[in-house]
């Protein structure tokens, strides 16, 4: 089909725009051989329950055969499963296991690097001439002479790698430097040799023939590099390595190979869905152009802004003090540049693997008002536009890692890698003395407890009866990979499946709803009530214009704060009129059921409890 059609006809539906997915982080879900490591197995074991919650789709975490530097993201054979997870043929049973349900399984597609375990950068780096030479990205150093004339070798290029540090790393075998954007053993591929991407493609077809149901893309708006590889601009002048996302995040050919590997692999299979994540873009059109139908690249992304609004200008760990203003207009927006009837999709999600507990970094921190959040939370995503994805635990509304836990047990390479460059950084300051990681620790604490990457990736409390919460059943001192949050007892999901009125529950609950007025809520368009600092989150969710079955305008009211004595006044409509409306859903009810029933006219005032939320219809 030709799209030059100056009057294109509204983009056909898919499978994947109503969908959610439930994202498994593997080594922390469920594991079935006691070794302290999550596996597949354990997943097949827990098919079950994941369709149980209502969503269509799950998304797979790496589980490839990796050294585990950044936690299965540095693969070295994207044929073969780890052994610590288990083997191909586990996730052929998962994916039947899964069909058996109605759900698809989503793999994880880390092309932008490789593991440098992998055998194609095994013989990459073995000589100036192997033909896999060009398979990554290799420059000579810079000769530097320092004031006592002595010569020594510098980076290519000035550029700080995401995990701090240079991006570029050594190599003794043929005194050349090799690009790594992340750790230094994920060296970056080279997209600009036809080669690899073939490679690549091969690799693709080898999981889409099993009958896998899409792709999560990791950093994908990466794999184009500048031209000349320039320098950053210097933006933090304490440091030799500058940021440099604006210059490798959306380079040259992205487009170009994102359309070639459409066209010669994933448009060969039926209905393939893809989401790109796409860090460190902000810039609407940009966005667009990944998302756009008729463009043919990707189905949805993952888009930053929001997730980014408790990040400083100094990084993630620096503070920020964002208010409930920012929240709304961040979420208005990008509901109104990404919508069906504006012709590119979206994704709605507040966790990951790479994130702290939104129930920790959205809610107040405190216990009591923990499941309220949740719910709150639950809201929000259920009555908003795009994909829906759901983070492992999110559904029992899991929080940061307890107080208790101290900040050295942290695993992640990325909270490392911070506190290491932090305390080198102070050390240069201070020659003099000896700083200790303790101090740099007391000093970031807070910043680390709310956002580390570690909070998103802890075991799963399955049963707060069981050792190890009934994540593992390993014993004789194997202890699972990682500590299990020590508030298991308050949080699993053997107690919150007993009862009615638990966060689980309550997402299952939503999870219907969002079905069942899909056309509203997935498909319709998002108005906000008000985009002020006020406590409440208001916005009207209405149907598609021509919409053939009739649908209900929705009102979503959500009180964002801890204050129980907030009162809100019912709107107009979006077109101004009076309206008469009635509650199908109210997060704090008890009985499980909504306090459905009640009506409302515009005007009158409701009473919102801590992080209430209610949905009402007209
Ligand atoms: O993350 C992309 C990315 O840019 C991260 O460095 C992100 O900025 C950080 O996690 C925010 O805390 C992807 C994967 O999701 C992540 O797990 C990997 O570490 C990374 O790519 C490298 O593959």
């Amino acid at each position: 089909m030709h799209h030059s059609d100056p009057h294109p006809s509204p983009p056909a539906r898919h499978w994947w725009h109503s969908a959610t997915v439930y994202q498994i982080y593997p080594a922390s879900f469920k594991d079935s051989n006691a070794d302290g490591f999550g596996d597949i197995q354990g997943i097949i074991e827990k098919v079950e329950y994941i369709a149980s919650l209502g969503v269509d789709a799950v998304w797979l975490s790496p589980c490839y055969k990796s050294q585990y530097v950044d936690m299965g993201y540095d693969i070295s054979d994207y044929r073969q499963i780890d052994q610590r997870f288990g083997t191909v043929e586990d996730i052929e049973r998962l994916i039947a296991r899964l069909a058996e349900c109605n759900m698809k399984l989503l793999m994880d597609l880390v092309i932008n690097h490789t593991s440098d375990q992998h055998a194609w950068f095994q013989e990459s780096r073995s000589s100036l001439d192997s033909p896999k030479r060009d398979w990554y990205i290799w420059r000579k150093g810079k000769s530097v002479t320092l004031p006592d004339g002595t010569i020594v070798q510098k980076p290519p290029n000035n550029w700080e790698s995401q995990f701090k540090g240079s991006a570029w790393q050594y190599d003794e075998i043929t005194n050349e430097w090799y690009l790594r954007l992340f750790a230094k053993e994920q060296p970056d591929l080279n997209w600009d040799n036809r080669d690899v991407r073939e490679a690549v493609y091969g690799d693709m077809r080898f999981w889409l023939d099993k009958g896998i149901g899409g792709f999560r893309m990791d950093v994908i708006n990466m794999i184009s590099k500048p031209n000349g590889l320039p320098d950053a601009p210097v933006t933090n002048p304490r440091s030799e390595y500058q940021p440099a996302a604006s210059l490798y995040c959306n380079g040259p050919h992205i487009h170009g190979y994102i359309r070639e590997m459409r066209q010669e692999v994933l448009d060969e299979y039926e209905d393939v869905m893809t989401v790109g994540e796409v860090p460190f873009t902000f810039d609407p059109a940009e966005v667009r152009k990944y998302v756009e139908p008729e463009r043919k690249e990707l189905c949805m992304l993952f888009q930053f802004d929001l997730f980014g609004i408790d990040m400083g200008s100094g990084g993630k760990f620096t503070p920020s003090d964002w208010q409930l203003k920012d929240l709304k207009s961040t979420i208005s927006k990008w509901q109104q540049l990404l919508s069906f009837t504006s012709g590119a999709w979206q994704t709605v999600f507040l966790e990951s693997h790479d994130a702290a507990r939104s129930v920790s970094r959205f809610g107040d921190r405190g216990q009591d008002n923990r499941f309220r959040v949740a719910k709150m939370l639950a809201m929000l995503e259920t009555t908003l536009a795009g994909t829906l994805f759901m983070h492992q635990g999110q559904e029992i509304g899991m929080a940061n890692l307890a107080e208790d836990i101290p900040i050295e047990e942290y695993m992640d390479i990325e909270t490392k890698g911070f506190l290491h460059d932090l305390r080198q950084l102070r050390q240069a300051a201070e020659p003099d003395r000896v700083i200790e990681l303790k101090e740099i620790v007391d000093e970031v604490a807070d910043q680390v407890r709310l956002k580390a990457r570690d909070h998103g990736r802890m075991p799963m409390p399955w049963d707060g009866n069981k050792p190890n919460a009934g994540f593992s059943e390993a014993r004789d001192g194997i202890r699972p990979w990682t500590r299990v949050n020590s508030d298991f007892d308050l949080c699993n999901v053997a107690h919150q499946e007993k009862f009615t009125h638990s966060v689980l529950k309550f997402w299952q609950r939503m999870l219907a709803f969002r079905r069942q007025h899909a056309e509203t809520l997935v498909f319709g368009d998002f108005e906000p009530v008000a985009l002020d600092n006020g406590p409440v989150f208001a916005y009207h969710r209405t149907p598609l214009a021509g919409s053939v079955n009739k649908s209900n305008n929705i009102l979503a009211i959500l009180n964002m704060t801890s204050n129980s004595n907030t009162v809100f006044r019912m709107p107009t409509s979006t077109r101004g009129d009076v309206v008469e409306l009635s509650l199908l859903e109210c997060s704090r009810s008890k009985n499980g059921h909504s306090c459905a029933g009640q009506t409302y006219t515009t005007g009158e005032e409701v009473l919102l409890r801590a992080y209430e939320g209610l949905v009402l219809a007209y």
